[in-house]
């Protein structure tokens, strides 16, 4: 890579020594076997260095890159009336994601304003920005890929730029025979990443410090490891350090845990110089020793900063937040512990024993809060595996009524979806779609159809478009099409959808049935018929938050193609930003820890208030809402008849369990989006 020597692997040389025979100086908290753990990037060392890495203001920084504009420029990206990303020039004339496109325009009357890529009907299957787009909803679809190919580009550098640091650790390796593994990448959404540095960390560490270069067996493992160098550690004024805990102080001499850390920003800072030299995009990042601290951190110092938070620093990192901010609490959990509690203060939370907490809640979910505000997370990192489906949707307001029309958004949906099975290298590397399925809203209900694509010959627009028409044929044969809210095409089958998950087991199996069996596949939960209900409110039941402690062997599902609803994805406990973050890679998988979302879910172009609740949906939720509603009566009606609770009970009142006490609760709209959020196009 062409970038200057400075942002290459530097050896730090100490400039003092530990003297193992000292035995008045303590001793490292760390052993041998920490080491090793490291090395394997094992999620129960103490030692382990996880960073998040976040681009800042992503959609306008692509479009700034695109258009060249000057970093000083205020610039947002627009999306009809509304705007969904904001450069950090904008931000302080109060320009944000909460206020229209107009309202902007006046708080800064120099703001660039660009519209996103549009498909437009009747115009084939090319996307491109148009500048009447913002009032073309009716006739455009957005296209995300002009952020999917800078999204890739960027990872691209990221991967480079690790490649480069374990090849600076080959001889290190060599010498020690301790493989020092990948790191390993998870691509969280269309702007993060989450890297677990541990491995290459390991053998940077031994390579600076070749103390630690002995290789132990038996009972020596868990010996002490000698003492790191006595010197302070040079942290860069851009570390970002956040502040000791308070019976800690920077005088105290480290330990491998903070030369670890130390080195992960080292790493940390050089990937985000290559991506900024290279490509010209700012990012953030957290680094710290799990995902849960890693992400709240990149989110601290923005734009283009990284905050580190050393394991003397966890509780005074964390003591300041909400806790509503953790993943899985911003929700319904969240809400329901706030009440319990009094508190949304991790710091006030942290006084609350186990036994408390246990007594208020479950056990589960009792011991995860416990230990996820003391700075606990065990997951891992997920290396994404390959894409499993992809999926170009639009919502029709006012609905379409004829095949004519639908198929002019199938001609557009086959573009979209092929474009992106070529950008994606899909076709190259020989792996190609088995199937294609074909959504529809008709009234209160989505259905969907599908069929093989027949082998044998190579996937082209075309090819794809006639299987679409194909399926519409079906569809319209079947009756019940017209008038037409949501249309959508997916393609899927790419490898085996073998599951270990079993939230989703269940939609598994009926979509295995479902598959070549050119039936109508019918949403679990669509249907007005109660034993269809009962199934769906049962299948909820299981899924709790537990399903987030189930380790995933096998990271992807088969995208869930038939119609599975966001609390059925559990994610009923996230906030409709965190939704939206989760959806903003149109068509690709969306991984929420080990779930995919189907986009269909997703496509929120246009909102829908409920009459019952006056609450805000976006159109495609409407059917869920009002299913919610419907548990809700069941729930009441059952009370009524004071039922056993072993009947069937709705996924309301998964919030109390048999003995009373608070689960996480499922509320199945996923929530009111904060004033002036939009959720995630997906045109
Ligand atoms: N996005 C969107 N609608 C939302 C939220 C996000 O379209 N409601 C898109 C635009 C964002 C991108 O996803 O650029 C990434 O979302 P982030 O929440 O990470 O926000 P930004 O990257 O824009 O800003 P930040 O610097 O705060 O990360
Ligand atoms: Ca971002």
């Amino acid at each position: 890579m062409s970038r200057s020597s400075s942002s290459s692997p530097q050896p730090f040389v100490p400039s003092s020594l530990p003297d193992d025979d000292d035995s008045t100086k303590r001793r490292s908290h760390f052993t041998y076997r920490h080491l090793q753990l490291l090395r394997q990037n094992s999620t129960s060392t103490p030692l382990r260095v996880i960073a998040h890495i976040d681009l800042d203001a992503f959609y306008a920084q692509c479009e700034m890159v695109r258009l060249g504009t000057p970093r000083t420029t205020p610039l947002a990206v627009q999306q009809w009336d509304s705007l969904i990303a904001i450069n950090y020039a904008a931000r302080p004339f109060g320009v944000s994601r909460m206020i229209s496109a107009a309202e902007a325009k006046k708080r800064c009357p120099e703001l660039i304003t660009q519209h996103v890529a549009t498909f437009r009907e009747g115009e084939g299957g090319k996307w491109a920005y148009r500048d009447d787009a913002a009032t073309s909803i009716k006739t455009d679809k957005v296209s995300l890929d002009p952020y999917r190919a800078e999204s890739r580009k960027i990872l691209g550098v990221i991967k480079e730029e690790l490649a480069r640091w374990k090849e600076s650790v080959a001889d290190v390796e060599r010498a020690s025979q301790a493989q020092v593994q990948p790191a390993k990448l998870e691509r969280a959404s269309i702007d993060e990443v989450f890297i677990d540095l541990s491995s290459l960390v390991f053998g940077v560490l031994l390579q600076r410090y070749p103390e630690l270069q002995r290789d132990p067996s038996g009972d020596d493992r868990i010996a002490a490891l000698p003492l790191p160098p006595t010197t302070a550690l040079e942290w860069t004024a851009e570390d970002g350090l956040v502040d000791l805990d308070e019976n800690e102080t920077e005088e105290d001499d480290p330990d491998w845990d903070d030369f670890a850390m130390s080195i992960g920003s080292e790493i940390i800072r050089s990937i985000r110089k290559a991506v900024w030299e290279e490509l010209s995009y700012t990012c953030s990042a957290g680094i710290a020793r799990n995902k849960m601290m890693a992400k709240l951190g990149s989110a601290c110092n923005k734009p283009n900063k990284q905050t580190i938070v050393r394991n003397r620093a966890v509780q005074q990192f964390l003591g300041g937040f909400k806790f509503t901010k953790i993943r899985m609490l911003g929700g319904k959990l969240g809400d329901q512990v706030t009440a319990l509690f009094g508190t949304e203060q991790v710091s006030e939370l942290l006084k609350v024993p186990i036994e408390q907490l246990k007594a208020k809640l479950d056990d589960d979910t009792a011991t995860w809060l416990y230990g996820i505000i003391r700075g606990e997370d065990t997951s891992e990192v997920n290396p994404r595996t390959q894409i499993k489906s992809m999926l170009s949707a639009k919502s029709f307001r006012p609905s379409i009524n004829s095949a004519e029309q639908a198929e002019k958004w199938l001609r557009i949906f086959a573009a979209d979806i092929y474009g992106r099975l070529v950008q994606d290298g899909v076709l190259e590397n020989r792996r190609r779609p088995r199937t294609i399925t074909l959504h529809h809203r008709y009234g209160e209900q989505v259905r969907s159809r599908q069929i093989p694509i027949p082998g044998g010959k190579p996937i082209d627009e075309m090819l794809l478009f006639e299987l679409a028409k194909t399926l519409l044929g079906q569809v319209i044969a079947d009756g019940r099409v017209w008038p037409c809210a949501n249309l959508s095409l997916s393609v899927g089958g790419f490898e085996d959808g073998v599951t270990n998950n079993r939230a989703i087991d269940g939609f598994l199996i009926r979509g295995e049935e479902a598959r070549f069996m050119n039936t109508p596949v019918r949403g679990p939960d669509i249907s007005n018929n109660l034993e269809d209900r009962k199934r769906g409110e049962k299948r909820r039941k299981v899924e709790g938050i537990e399903r987030f402690f189930t380790k995933s062997t096998n990271p992807d599902i088969e995208s869930g193609m038939n119609a599975m609803s966001a609390s059925q994805q559990g994610l009923d406990d996230l906030k409709p930003e965190e939704l939206a973050r989760l959806s903003n890679e149109d068509g690709d998988d969306k991984v929420l820890g080990e779930q995919a979302i189907p986009d269909c879910l997703l496509d929120p172009d246009i909102t829908w208030t409920c009459n019952r609740c006056g609450k805000t949906f976006s159109e495609f939720e409407k059917t869920e809402h009002e299913d919610w509603h419907f548990a809700k009566d069941l729930e009441s009606q059952e009370r009524q008849a004071a039922r056993a609770p072993q009947s069937i009970q709705s996924f309301a009142s998964r919030s109390l369990n048999t003995s009373g006490k608070q689960k996480p609760s499922g509320g199945r709209g996923r929530g009111r989006p904060e004033k002036g959020q939009t959720r995630l196009t997906f045109g």
